[in-house]
């Protein structure tokens, strides 16, 4: 995206209905700096908002305009202006003030790193905050690169914070981290385990007490239909899996109050991957409302 033309909104003219108070803000945050592989994640945000013109208003499963919410799209962080740990300070001030304001957080990456400093912001609000990871890698190293602020290293952060946390999607991590899950008597829900026991989202359901922040690295579903990222892996969750996944947080007591959806590398042969992302958030934040 080029800086001549104005930044997308979510669902552009479409989204201005009038709420005096909106529910939804998203936040732009195009950071791309420890991209192992791949690359392009920067444009992420601009591509999904630009997608989301795409989309019917009237959710095609809820049906409803979850739009009539109120739904505000912030202007990009200007996260070039600042090193790795001030970016992150960025993202974490932007977020605080989104949940000051009473307003539900859509953060959109970006690569993974932006989940940390957004997650330290709701748990701020939400002591008792669980986290749930959408992920085809669990994101457990100590550090990657020599930086301990890296994608792969996001949410080995947020065990550190002491959150509590999900993982759901994983097909893909190396030795230290398979060894630091069993040290600690971590239970990821592996692509194998969801394959293997169908009351998985039962068992989520169980393992959840507090409110909800879902992070969702777009790698975690199936390439298929998300195949714009850097690391596409193969046998991801399905459509109807991560929206089952989405619907069952949101239905929770007290349920999801702050997302994120990172690592789209978009690609212009493969838009319906952007379109892909842009209807999850729009669906997910539908099911928000019905909470
Ligand atoms: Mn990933």
């Amino acid at each position: 995206m080029h800086s001549t033309t104005a930044y997308p909104r979510f669902l552009e003219d479409e989204a201005d209905v009038g709420v005096v108070s909106p529910r939804f803000a998203i936040i732009s945050a195009p950071l791309a700096r420890t991209v192992s592989w791949g690359g392009g994640t920067e444009d992420g945000p601009a591509a999904i908002l630009a997608a989301s013109t795409a989309l019917e208003v009237f959710d095609d499963e809820l049906l409803q305009e979850t739009v009539q919410a109120g739904i505000v799209t912030r202007p990009p962080l200007p996260l070039g202006e600042y090193d790795l740990a001030g970016a992150c300070g960025q993202i974490k001030e932007a977020v605080a003030r989104e949940l000051a304001a009473g307003m539900f957080p859509v953060l959109l990456g970006g690569e993974h790193t932006v989940s940390g400093p957004a997650v330290a912001a709701m748990r701020e609000k939400y002591p008792d905050l669980h986290v749930v990871q959408v992920d085809a890698h669990l994101d457990l190293r100590d550090s990657y690169s020599g930086t301990p602020l890296s994608h792969a290293s996001v949410m080995r952060r947020v065990a550190d914070l002491g959150v509590s946390f999900s993982q759901v999607g994983i097909r893909s991590f190396c030795a230290e981290e398979w060894q630091l899950v069993q040290e600690r008597g971590w239970q990821p829900y592996t692509m194998a385990r969801i394959h293997d026991q169908p009351d998985w989202l039962e068992q989520l359901r169980r393992e959840i007490k507090g409110p909800v922040y879902l992070t969702i690295d777009l790698d975690g579903l199936d390439p298929a239909i998300m195949p714009a990222t850097g690391t596409p892996e193969p046998d991801g969750l399905t459509w109807r899996q991560v929206t089952a996944l989405s619907r069952l947080l949101a239905a929770l007591k007290p349920g999801l109050v702050g997302m994120d959806v990172v690592e789209l590398a978009p690609r212009p042969d493969l838009e319906h991957a952007a379109f892909t992302a842009a209807k999850l958030i729009y669906r997910t934040l539908g099911y928000v409302t019905r909470q």
